[in-house]
């Protein structure tokens, strides 16, 4: 069996499934690297005075970790940069908060070839690459020129924007040039494929036939790849030991009342905001409800050096405390806002005792949490999925209550059905979610992806599309 070499930004030490605040992405690709005896390459997250290429090798829970350090520079250019400050907005639709710079698109591009020089040497010639995110496009490329002839796959955990959105990205046909020099792209959804499409198309001139696009004299395949969760694993979570001391917590400090939950990386894209405003409206209309519920929010910070990350801390602050000043009563808060991440077990725990969960960003590639609320429920008595239908997910999940969350109405009046749902309905709904989850779930999404990689000739010479 081929070695299997993923290559993403960040790296984290894998952990114990219920510890830690591991994110979805990070348990998946774990789990891929157990099965392929396989090697994970990245940024350690540190920084050094000055950048020597030296890689730091750890084992643990059964996967080999790579890691290297960057010079802040890097750091400033590349990863808040590039990464975060113009392709995280543009690909979430968001060119008011996108900054284009050519300082961030140098040195995302040094940081590029910073990780092809390093990782190449790690490579023997049957490994299959597979490369992780919006922060590493033009990685193929640059293994290319440097004599990579390997399988190359990239995969897009984020959505891709629409032809004209992606337009005002001043190197955007170079960019997604560089594109070409993998053997297959993913995407999590047929949308963002079909924009990908729209794009290489009518800008660049490729020519698609079925699931393969010609550009220039390559050739990759682009497929739809939704990326699922370890649904067992999770089930499985949420009836641990601590899961249930959680779930029983949060019943006992409910005092009856039904919980709705929220779960999201403090960023703009969860649509947060909205989703306040909507439970406001939703307490307005309803003063009958008004006490039989609550809204936990729970929002570890992400990203806090960047200032749009920083402004959304506060605009959330003062949108919970505005709404929790105006409510709120001697025995009940509306909102609990907690800016602090949980293990992964307490989640479940958490997740299973909520009766809606409350899912609504503005733009996501997919949305693990979603799954994950799913996966936690209790069969006998589930709650309901409320999601955004600008989320990944609501391709996989339509048996969803789902809502424009740019609405505040649509998110109030789907609290309110949610709530009222008879449990008969409630069951029939989450069997179908729940058949969905357990059916593609996170092996079924690497398998799909690398099978399709494993596909392809392994080729003779591969040259960098700089010469296509
Ligand atoms: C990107 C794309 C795509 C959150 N709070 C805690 C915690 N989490 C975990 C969740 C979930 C993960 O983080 C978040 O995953 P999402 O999918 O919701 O969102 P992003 O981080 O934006 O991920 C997204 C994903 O990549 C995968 O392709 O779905 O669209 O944006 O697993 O549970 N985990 C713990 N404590 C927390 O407080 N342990």
């Amino acid at each position: 069996m081929s070695r299997l070499i993923v290559i993403s930004n960040r790296v984290s030490a894998p952990q114990g499934s219920q510890s830690g605040a591991q994110g979805g992405l990070a348990v998946a690709l774990s789990a891929a690297l157990r099965e392929h005896r396989g090697l994970w390459f990245g940024w350690s997250g540190e920084v050094t005075d000055q950048f020597s290429g030296h890689i730091n090798f750890q084992r643990a829970h059964g996967v080999t970790t790579a890691t290297m350090d960057l010079e802040e520079q890097d750091v400033d250019e590349y990863y808040n940069g590039y990464a975060n400050r113009t392709l995280w907005p543009l690909f979430h639709y968001r060119i008011d908060l996108a900054e284009y710079e050519r300082g961030f698109a140098g040195g995302y591009q040094r940081v590029n070839e910073r990780f092809a020089d390093t990782v190449r040497p790690l490579l023997e010639p049957d490994d299959i690459v597979w490369i992780q995110d919006y922060h590493l496009l033009p990685l193929g490329d640059e293994l290319r020129k440097r004599r990579c002839i390997n399988r190359i796959g990239f995969f897009l955990h984020i959505p891709w924007p629409p032809r004209r959105l992606l337009s005002t990205l001043p190197e955007a046909v170079d960019l997604v040039t560089t594109m070409f020099a993998y053997d297959v792209v993913g995407f999590h959804t047929e949308e963002w494929l079909e924009s990908f499409r729209d794009f290489v198309v009518h800008e660049m001139g490729a020519v698609c036939d079925g699931d393969h696009i010609r550009f220039g004299d390559r050739t990759i395949r682009a497929i739809a790849c939704p990326i699922g969760i370890d649904a067992e694993e999770f089930a499985a979570l949420a009836c641990t030991p601590r899961a249930r001391l959680t779930y029983r917590r949060m019943r006992d400090s409910s005092v009856g009342r039904d919980l709705i939950v929220g779960v999201d990386r403090l960023d703009y894209s969860k649509g947060l905001e909205e989703r306040f405003l909507g439970y406001e409206r939703f307490l307005n209309e309803h003063p009958e409800e008004r006490k039989e519920v609550f809204l936990l929010q729970i929002a570890p910070p992400s990203r806090g050096s960047v200032d749009t990350y920083k402004k959304i801390r506060t605009t959330l602050e003062g949108l919970a405390g505005r709404i929790n000043g105006a409510f709120a009563d001697l025995d009940w808060v509306p909102i609990r806002y907690v800016n602090q991440g949980y293990a992964r077990d307490e989640l479940a725990g958490v997740y299973r005792a909520a009766r809606i969960g409350l899912v609504t960003p503005l733009r996501d590639g997919m949305n693990l949490v979603a799954k994950e609320y799913v996966a936690a429920q209790d069969p006998e008595d589930p709650g309901v999925l409320i999601l955004s239908r600008f989320a990944g997910a609501s391709a996989q999940l339509p048996e969803a209550l789902l809502v424009n969350p740019y609405s505040p109405e649509e998110i109030a009046d789907a609290i309110v059905t949610a709530l009222r749902m008879p449990r008969a309905e409630r069951i029939d709904r989450w069997r179908s979610m729940m058949d969905n989850v357990q059916r593609e779930d996170v092996v079924w999404w690497r398998r799909r992806f690398t099978d399709t990689l494993m596909e392809i000739d392994q080729p003779e010479d591969a040259g960098s599309t700089a010469a296509a």
